[in-house]
């Protein structure tokens, strides 16, 4: 699909459409995309329907044309020079999105989200996704907005009036209302780690000795042979990474290189790489062979990161140095405990240090950065109200809070923004 967007869409259009003429909003009507020959004659390019949007009752709030060909790398190109030769430029990443935000049509986080959308790799980040652009988000940040504009108001109302000072009811009453807008700041600030998961997926390093099976998981959990498994210990060189998703929830799957000593420089250097991927992952999948003996851990995790013990080879029976070892046993010959392993997995990523939400609001890293801000400035005018300080300076943070809670949603926009947030788009969107 081509979309043209602007005042000057219907005019540029017209040059290179040769069928009914386009005044009647939203009816799809069909005719042909034609270029200009050297001759000055006319080819015909492509044949489809187009629909008229007209301002502001369009994605971008302009007025908008969408042409629907029959698809194809040459034809479209060649649609899409027609256009281009008519006078329509191309799109930058995002710019129809943006437009809309500029217009009006979107908040910020709504905009966002339509990245989201398209990114998504698991039902469950699709469905955050849509929370989102259905303004879930917005429609929470601007009640709290308003309702540290509320505070301000109310503090201002003091600086107008230095006479009076601020009662000892009043005071405690303004810091009841401080507090319930700390503690919504602080439920967002919650969802960060579930909006980093949804959108980013969980990094999962895959780690144990040579030959335990590890590259036989990464097969199991993708349900296809992705990775050479053989009997021979130090199989796997390179890491090799692959998205899964676990129960909605996307997982990079990092399948390593065994860790042992070893003098061979090319399995030193996946090594190297297996260390490097145990060290950025959010999980780690720790395989040891079940039914030989039990010998001295091999892999040194990170304190803090998610940890599972994974017990493979269950089907050779286990050896009784593991009786009583907390691990999920699993064959990935049979697929034997591979639910199991699944259901220990989920519960680790949202039932733990996640606090995961049921209506799925969930924000991103920049969100995160400005409501850590707004947080900050909401700390400061408590600690100044309750301390009896001059009201000014409460006002101040108070301010402080409503400007950064305002950047989530675009309210302030600075261009540098802008251009790094639809930077990331692809073009048409
Ligand atoms: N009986 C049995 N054999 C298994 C199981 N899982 C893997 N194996 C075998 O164990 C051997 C090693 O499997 P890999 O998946 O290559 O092991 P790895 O940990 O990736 O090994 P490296 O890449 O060398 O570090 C292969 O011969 C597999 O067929 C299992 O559940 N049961
Ligand atoms: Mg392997």
């Amino acid at each position: 699909m081509l979309r043209l967007s602007g005042p000057r869409a219907r005019e540029i259009f017209a040059r290179c459409w040769r069928g009914p003429v386009l005044d009647d909003p939203r009816r799809s009507v069909l005719g042909r995309i034609v270029r200009v020959q050297a001759d000055g004659g006319r080819a015909v390019v492509d044949e489809g329907l187009a629909v008229f949007f007209a301002g502001p009752a369009s994605y971008t709030g302009e007025d908008v044309i969408e042409f629907s060909g029959h698809g194809g790398v040459l034809v479209t190109r060649r649609v899409l020079d027609a256009v281009l030769a008519a006078g329509a430029r191309l799109a930058d990443p995002g710019e129809f999105t943006q437009r809309a935000f500029l217009h009006g049509r979107l908040d910020l986080t709504q905009a966002e989200a339509v990245m989201d959308l398209i990114s998504a790799q698991t039902d469950l980040a699709l469905q955050a996704a849509h929370e989102q652009l259905a303004g879930r988000l917005g429609e929470r940040l601007l009640a709290l907005r308003g309702e540290v504009l509320g505070l301000l108001a109310h503090v201002e109302a003091f600086i107008d009036f230095p006479e009076e000072d601020i009662d000892p009811d009043t005071g405690a009453v303004l810091v009841a209302r401080l507090d319930a807008a700390r503690e919504a700041v602080h439920r967002l600030l919650a969802t960060a780690d579930q909006g980093r998961v949804l959108r980013d997926g969980v990094r999962t390093a895959i780690v144990g000795p040579p030959n335990v099976g590890k590259s036989s998981l990464l097969n199991r959990l993708l349900g296809f042979d992705r990775a050479i498994v053989s009997d021979i210990a130090g199989t796997t060189r390179d890491t090799l990474e692959e998205v899964i998703n676990l129960r909605g929830l996307p997982l990079r799957l990092i399948d390593t290189a065994g860790l042992r000593e070893s003098d061979d420089v090319l399995e030193r250097a996946g090594i190297e790489r297996s260390h490097a991927a145990l060290a950025g992952a959010g999980l780690v999948l720790e395989v040891a062979d079940g039914s030989q003996p039990k010998s001295q851990p091999t892999t040194v995790t990170n304190p803090g990161t998610p940890h599972l013990l994974v017990l493979n080879k269950a089907d050779l029976g286990e050896d009784p140095s593991w009786h009583g070892t907390a691990a999920i046993r699993v064959s990935c010959s049979s697929g034997e405990g591979m639910e199991a392993l699944a259901a220990a997995i989920e519960s680790l990523l949202t039932g733990g240090a996640v606090t995961w939400n049921a209506d799925l609001v969930s924000i991103n890293a920049r969100h995160q950065a400005c409501l850590q801000e707004a947080r900050t400035a909401l700390d400061a005018a408590r600690d100044l109200l309750v301390t009896s300080q001059p009201p000014e300076l409460a006002a101040e943070e108070l301010r402080a809070a409503m400007q950064a809670i305002g950047t989530v949603v675009g309210q302030t926009n600075p261009e540098e923004l802008l251009g790094l947030i639809f930077g990331q788009f692809c073009i048409g969107k």
